[in-house]
């Protein structure tokens, strides 16, 4: 609810905003004079006239940032499924760029023509043959360094086809694309180990291993679920596909999952729901996987001791499926790599505290969250404290025996986040709220004797799904701010049809107890996030140009770079060694005859801070950004003849029009 200002309250307020901006402007500069800012009267009116309340006016001054200034924080953002990933800077909740990484985008020259992107090269660009060009991206994963953010490397998952991206934050482009050999979705990715060593792929729906065919009336013997370790080469900035490995799960719908740190490092959990192993059919009369996936009370959170998964796999113990290693269900067990414990109900959200040692889940279908300790885990796997088997014969460890705390924190709790005041923040899709509740024994602000409390609920528009804290997956987070990712929009900007954007709500977490705060409103109708992180702007140092001469995808100079501009006919190839730099290319000129292989690389000169340069050849499909110091490679027959103009496409000087060419093609 709005309330209208009164004069002397607007006043009081003003006069409040304004000697706080005037006090910290004192303190960034002498050269202004206070006076000459002339807020109080103006802003007054402006504030009347727009109809703005004092919570209005704080919230405006918590986020506003003044051109030429930068965000402190940076969100990486997945995009659902436009297959991208979205950056945005915070608190002005700006967006800053989209990364193309599964789905082609003209802008970055990515997926139309240019050779060196990982789209071009990768053949998880293919699935079975056939062109794949859009992805369902959902977790991004910040690569860490003793479970801290290092601003390094970005990954992030393909939910659809079970496949995972490698992005270098030196220049915020994907450079690799890697597809699970032995599964078609994931969903528990991309999670990394708290030094990056591996990248987790969990799975989602469960098939039979591989992409092989098998009925359903073969369920339970034929189809199962998965986890996958990508083993990374930070130095390469690559995965390694050959130092990778799997372990079989039963084909519960294994969900999210979250790898052990500090003192839960080595272990990794994933939860699951469809234990019941529903298999669907409606219209055969059977319960919808709505309901039949939701029968029990209680699913299975898997817990895996990731050392050992590695003591087996590199003891060559694991069989090979399609020629990739996989540790069986039953080798799994034997060797003490998997367990599970019962978790409620419907279970969505895993997330391991920052120091490692709490476990929450949250059930869908449970207005509470379930706390378990990481000690208590291992001290139930030690004493063998199991109240049985499932059906593939894996050790359950007694729910009572592992549970530190359960909190009822509200309706359709989806996923927690964390900060430095051992606050926990859970996503409430039902109650359309986010919940803020107390970390035990972590709490710094807790009633003694009720040490897991729930403190707020803060109403947000509407229906969240993930929610995230600065730095909130790390051993360190730091509190301040928490972004609502909310799946639905409905009222909150002008309806531009019935496909509405998502709306990411900014929150104020700084103060402590019923304090959080809403601040700002950002509709995002370019995808629909599932997960964000969120990192301190400072950590990332990105370049500002490439080194002269170099390839972009495999980050070193390109062996073929040149600052002089020629054309080489070598047979039926020519080969175009082409510069751009204000505002010219050279050559301007290019003839070739029909069917020739054109292979045209472009080389940009120059050296200045966003002196891009575009390449755009119409007929051909192809579009290229070619960034300061950049070679790019095109690689075509020139199948069709006539006159072809080729240009820039960013406009980047005076005289941008005219940089431009002749593409002639002989019959
Ligand atoms: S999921 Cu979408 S709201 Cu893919 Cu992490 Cu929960
Ligand atoms: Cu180069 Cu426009």
């Amino acid at each position: 609810m709005k309330r209208k200002l009164s004069s002397p309250l607007l006043f009081a307020v003003l006069a409040t905003v304004t000697l706080t901006v005037v006090f910290w402007l004192g303190c960034q500069s002498t050269t202004r004079d206070p006076v000459s800012i002339g807020l109080s009267d103006e802003a007054m009116k402006i504030a009347q006239d727009r109809d703005l309340t004092p919570d209005n006016i704080n919230a405006a001054l918590s986020t506003y940032v003044p051109t030429g200034r930068h965000d402190e924080y940076v969100m990486f953002a997945s995009g659902g499924h436009s297959g991208q990933v979205i950056v945005i800077g915070m608190p002005s909740m700006r967006i800053l760029k989209g990364i193309a990484v599964f789905t082609p985008e003209s802008w970055q020259g990515y997926g139309y023509g240019v050779q060196d992107t990982a789209l071009a090269t990768s053949d998880a660009a293919q699935i079975n043959g056939k062109p794949i060009t859009w992805a369902d991206t959902h977790h991004p994963a910040l690569s860490e360094t003793n479970g801290d953010y290092d601003g390094q490397f970005l990954f992030i998952n393909d939910k659809a086809s079970g496949r995972i991206a490698v992005i270098d934050l030196r220049d915020f482009e994907t450079k690799q694309i890697v597809k699970n050999p032995l599964f078609l979705n994931d969903h528990g990715a991309a999670m990394v180990t708290p030094n990056t060593e591996y990248v987790i792929e969990g799975a989602q729906y469960a098939m039979p291993l591989g992409n092989k065919y098998a009925p359903l009336s073969q369920y339970k013997e034929k189809y199962r679920g998965l986890i996958t370790f990508w083993k990374f080469d930070r130095s390469k900035g690559r995965i390694q596909k050959d130092q990778s490995f799997s372990i079989e799960l039963p084909p519960y719908w294994q969900d999210l999952a979250d790898s052990g740190k500090v003192a839960s490092d080595g272990w990794v959990f994933l939860n699951s729901f469809n234990t019941e192993m529903a298999t669907g059919g409606v219209e055969l009369g059977n319960p919808p996987f709505e309901a039949g996936a939701s029968e029990n009370d209680m699913d299975y959170l898997h817990i895996i001791n990731r050392i050992k998964a590695i003591e087996v796999f590199k003891a060559g113990r694991a069989k090979e499926i399609n020629g990739f290693p996989v540790i069986s269900i039953e080798t799994a067990v034997k060797e003490g790599i998997l367990y599970m414990t019962p978790e409620p109900k419907s279970p969505h959200g895993c997330d391991v505290s920052p120091s490692g040692k709490y476990i929450v889940v949250s059930g869908k279908l449970d207005p509470h969250v379930t706390i378990y300790h990481i000690d208590k885990i291992k001290k139930a796997i030690a004493d063998q404290d199991y109240e049985g088997t499932d059906e593939y014969n894996i050790p359950i460890l007694r729910f009572d025996s592992v549970v530190e705390a359960q909190v009822e924190v509200g309706l359709g709790p989806l996923h927690s986040q964390f900060d430095n005041q051992g606050y926990v923040y859970t996503s409430l899709f039902l109650d359309s709220a986010i919940a803020r509740w107390t970390l035990g024994p972590e709490a710094k602000y807790k009633a003694p004797e009720q040490p897991w409390t729930l403190v707020q609920q803060l109403p947000i528009h509407y229906n969240v799904g993930h929610l995230v804290t600065a730095e909130g997956d790390t051993v360190s987070p730091d509190g301040k701010y928490a972004v609502s990712l909310n799946k639905w929009a409905v009222d909150r900007f002008l309806t531009v049809g019935p496909l509405l954007p998502q709306n990411l709500q900014l929150i104020d977490i700084n103060q402590a107890g019923e304090n959080m705060k809403l601040l700002y409103d950002m509709p995002l109708g370019i995808g629909e996030p599932h997960y964000a992180q969120i990192i301190k702007a400072d950590k990332l140092k990105a370049w500002e140009v490439y080194p002269l001469g170099w390839d972009t995808l495999h980050q070193k100079k390109h062996p073929k770079a040149t600052n002089k501009g020629k054309i080489t006919v070598k047979g039926n190839t020519v080969e175009v060694d082409m510069t751009a730099i204000r505002s010219h290319y050279e050559p301007e000129r290019i003839e070739v005859k029909k069917g020739q292989r054109i292979i045209w690389r472009i080389n940009n000169l120059e050296r200045t801070y966003d002196a891009t340069h575009g390449f755009a050849l119409p007929a051909y499909n192809i579009t290229s950004s070619i960034e300061p110091g950049e070679t790019v490679t095109l690689d075509f027959i020139a199948d069709q003849e006539g006159v072809f103009t080729f240009y820039c496409t960013e406009f980047c000087s005076a005289l941008h029009l005219e940089m431009c060419g002749y593409f002639l093609v002989k019959p």
